[in-house]
């Protein structure tokens, strides 16, 4: 069984029972004109992971193990936006509304797609989600629960909005979960910072953390 050297220890795990779930890799988070930079961020951060996270998905795809995609968005009619998300924020552009990209955070525009280089590939699950966790509304438990997935590796974007809130609902469900530290990212260094030490404080009391070059060296792959 492949062991991962990780953060507070070691993290075993069968590739047929973990998937990777890359969160929210979409050109409405990473790219100017989107929803991080309505809100006011500095998206250019984000973008620097994107290779980091390619060779992450592409190992795991070798590897056997499946490959998650999230993407956080509405309905067209937003019918599935709680108006108070919609109203956070005081942002220049708000959920819904037209920017360089289409409508903002709507699935099927432009900007809700994934950055190119991290687009699904045959083979891989895609989940749209309509709030930070990705357990919230979707299908994601049901799927997990059909392929006999036990563990859980995580990236993506940000580190302490959707994918720590995912984490931890999947941490609650009962599986090993693990993030990979140099595959996510957030607007605010000090939020990323303290996400991982949250997460692997008192025994790893959310799960694991490690470098993209020990999930590789596991897998056997190319750091
Ligand atoms: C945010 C996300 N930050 N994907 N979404 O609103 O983390």
């Amino acid at each position: 069984m492949p062991v991962i050297r990780a953060t507070p220890y070691d993290y075993a795990f069968e590739p047929a029972r973990t998937a990777v779930v890359m969160i929210d890799m979409q050109r409405d988070f990473i790219e100017p004109g989107g929803f991080g930079a309505a809100l006011g961020n500095d998206v250019s951060r984000l973008a620097a992971i994107v290779p980091t996270a390619a060779r992450l998905l592409d190992a795991c795809r070798r590897a056997g193990i499946a490959v998650i995609h999230t993407k956080e968005c509405h309905r067209p009619d937003l019918a599935d936006c709680p108006p108070a998300k919609r109203a956070r924020g005081n942002p220049s552009l708000r959920i819904g509304e037209a920017g360089s990209m289409g409508r903002l955070l709507v699935d099927g525009e432009p900007g809700s797609d994934f950055v190119p280089e991290l687009a699904p590939r045959d083979g891989d699950i895609v989940v749209a989600k309509p709030g930070k966790g990705a357990f919230y509304g979707t299908a994601l438990g049901e799927i997990l629960r059909l392929r006999g997935i036990t563990h859980l590796l995580f990236g993506g974007v940000t580190t302490e909005v959707c994918v720590q809130t995912t984490m931890r609902e999947a941490n609650d469900r009962g599986y090993e979960c693990l993030l990979v530290e140099d595959a996510t990212e957030s607007y605010f260094p000090a939020f990323k910072t303290a996400t991982i030490a949250m997460i692997r404080a008192q025994g790893g009391i959310v799960g694991w953390t490690a470098g993209s070059g020990a999930v590789l060296s596991a897998l056997g792959a190319e750091p």
